[in-house]
This record gives structure tokens, sequence and C-alpha cells, in this order.
């Protein structure tokens, strides 16, 4: 992350571009775009700082709804895209929109690969378990036994935790969010945006269309607070109306438990460093327990683009590029 140029501060309104949004009403993509709006001009860097890519799919038009670079690009291949970018301008600001059947089905290897290379990007992924753009199909996240158009006696098809998958390929700052709940969005945006290497944000995106109230079980403001977990670095993993309720390590498994049946020293701390943690948490989901919401995981190692051209500089420096030495190198022979 490259530190912020010089120029007047700019507004939430300054990242928005000229284009009419065209999203069918009620779409959960309308908030992210103004939430990652108010966030870019947070960061006080200059609109040509950044460039966001996407695949194909609705939340995949979002590039065309920011006054940014961008790239539309094909379907599933926005990491890939994003790679060469950050390659060519480390110092921009990259981010890749994408759905879940964008980078989890067809671009699922693409997804994998990038955050095992730890560049500096911010990936989010738009999960509202469904393919929207091609009118509702299932996708890799629909729960077992999904019925769709594509799936008219339920899917038998075991769905990805995107999250687990993250972790497992080397993510190193690994989040999840609600499309409406703006704040924590928000905060989870600016954390991706300050990590240096890969950021994966899921965020459960309402698709009222073809899948609505998805995600409402745990996402209605009625139920969130017993339903969802806040994640909080240093924080002790409880929750509830009135935090009554605690998470507790027991037998390398986690349980949810009354607070008043354990000792508060039972109660698990959270703790972003701890990536064996983060993949417990990753597995939690509603009923057994509440959905963690926040940062799962923040850790670091090196990026791909600066172990890169390093070796770019260093190649530069130790000899004369001598292109017929490298073809005709040791290993040659005259095919007679
Ligand atoms: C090579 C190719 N295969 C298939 C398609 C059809 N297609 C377009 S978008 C899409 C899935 C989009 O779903 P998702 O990524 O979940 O995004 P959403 O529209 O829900 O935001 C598919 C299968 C395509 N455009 N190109
Ligand atoms: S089909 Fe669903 S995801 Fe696509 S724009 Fe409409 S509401 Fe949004």
């Amino acid at each position: 992350m490259a530190e912020p140029h010089e120029h007047p501060p700019l507004k939430p309104k300054d990242f928005a571009s000229d284009q009419a949004v065209r999203w069918c009403p009620g779409c959960g993509d309308y908030a992210v775009l103004k939430t990652a709006q108010q966030a870019f001009a947070e960061t006080g860097r200059a609109r040509s700082e950044f460039a966001v890519i996407s695949g194909i799919g609705c939340s995949s038009r979002f590039p065309y709804y920011l006054s940014t670079y961008g790239f539309h690009t094909i379907h599933g291949r926005a990491p890939s895209v994003a790679l060469g970018l950050k390659v060519a301008r480390p110092e921009l600001s990259v981010w890749v929109i994408t759905g879940d059947g964008d980078s989890l089905s067809i671009g699922g290897n693409h997804t994998i690969h990038a955050l095992r290379r730890n560049l500096d990007i911010n990936f989010l992924l738009f999960n509202n378990r469904i393919y929207g753009l091609t009118k509702g199909q299932y996708s890799p996240t629909s729960e077992l036994g999904k019925v769709t158009k594509s799936s008219p006696m339920g899917t038998v098809d075991h769905p990805f935790d995107p999250l687990s998958l993250a972790l497992g390929a080397g993510a190193t700052f690994v989040a999840r969010s609600v499309d409406v709940q703006a704040k924590p969005l928000k905060s989870v945006l600016l954390g991706a945006y300050h990590h240096k290497g890969t950021s994966f944000v899921e965020i459960y995106q309402n698709c009222p269309i073809f899948n609505d109230d998805a995600f409402a079980v745990i996402t209605d403001k009625p139920v969130r607070t017993e339903r969802q977990i806040e994640l909080e670095h240093g924080k002790p993993l409880v929750y509830g109306k009135k935090q009554e309720m605690a998470l507790v390590l027991d037998r390398l498994r986690l349980r949810a438990v009354k607070r008043s049946d354990v000792s508060e020293a039972e109660i698990l701390v959270h703790d972003t460093a701890n990536r064996e943690q983060a993949f417990l948490l990753a597995q939690m989901h509603w009923p057994e327990f509440p959905e963690p919401m926040g940062v799962f995981y923040q850790g670091q190692r090196a990026t791909y683009e600066d172990l890169l051209l390093d070796q770019v500089s260093q190649a530069q420096k130790s000899k004369k590029a001598d292109l017929t030495e490298l073809v005709y190198g040791k290993n040659h022979w005259t095919v007679q």
C-alpha cells in the first residue's frame, strides 16, 4: 500500500460515476456500493490510485459505478487480471469484486491461486448463494437441497464455506460482513485496505429477485444480536441480547454455552493472529452457533509482487541480459 498523494479531501460522492446504477430495486449491491464509496473516500487516496477489477455477474457491474480506474473482465478471471495489474503498478490500490458463482465456480482455480500468492489486493466476494445475472441457478454456496431453476429436485451439492477456503488457500486477511450493516462493513473494508497482502472479505448480500432473504435468519434486525457474534481482537467471544452467551473451547471444539455456566477465564478470547481458531470460527453457522462477523484472521508474510519485483531488480543488477545465451543455453540440440 503506497502513501496517499497530496490532494483535496474527497467525499463519498466523488467516487460515484456518472453511470445509471442498474441493479434490481432492493438489491444488496446498492448498500455495498455506498459503503465502498465511503471507505474509499476515507482512505484519503486519489481516485486515480484505485483500480477495481471484476468478473461477470450482477456484482461485477461494480466498476462502472465507481469513478476510479477499473476493468469489467471475463467470467472468473478477475484475480488474474488483478495480479497482472498489481505487478505492473504495485502502487495502486487494487480491488477484486466478484460473486459466489464467479469466484468459486468458473473462477475457483484463479481465486485459490491469488489467495495463495498473497498479492496485496482486496478481494470482495458478494455472496448471495445464487447466480443472479443468469436468473437464479444454484451456486457453489447454495445450501444442500436448494430448489432452483437448475435444481428442481433440490441440489445434491455440498456447498463451499468461502472463509475456510480462503484460510486454507493462505489469505492473510479474512473477514465477513453484511451488505446493509454499513458501519461494520466500512470498518472491514478499511481494515482490508490497510492490510498488506491479500484481503478476502465475504459479504452476505441479498438478491431479492432470485434468492430473497437468504441470510435473513441471521441478518434481520430483531434477531441480529442473538445470531451474530462480533469479532474484536482481544475481546471475549460473547453474544446475545444481554451478552449472556459465550464460546468456549472443549477438546479442540467450539461450544456455545450460557455465560453464567462457565467462569470468565474459560471464555475464548478473539485473537486475529490465531489461524487455527479462525478455522473453527469460519465453520460456525446458525442455529448451532452464532455467525461471526468482522476480522477472523490477519497475518503477515511477504507479498507476491514484492518478492517478484525484488527478483527482477536483482536480475537487472547482476549482469547484462543476453537473449542468445538464454535461448542457446547449456541444454540445446540440433535436430538433423
Ligand atoms: C464463460 C461463461 N460461462 C458462463 C457465463 C454465464 N454467467 C454469467 S454470470 C454467471 C454467474 C453469476 O453469478 P454470481 O457470480 O454469483 O454473481 P451475481 O450475478 O449473483 O452477482 C454465469 C454462470 C458467462 N457469462 N461466461
Ligand atoms: S438479480 Fe439479484 S443480485 Fe442481480 S441485480 Fe437483481 S437483485 Fe441484485
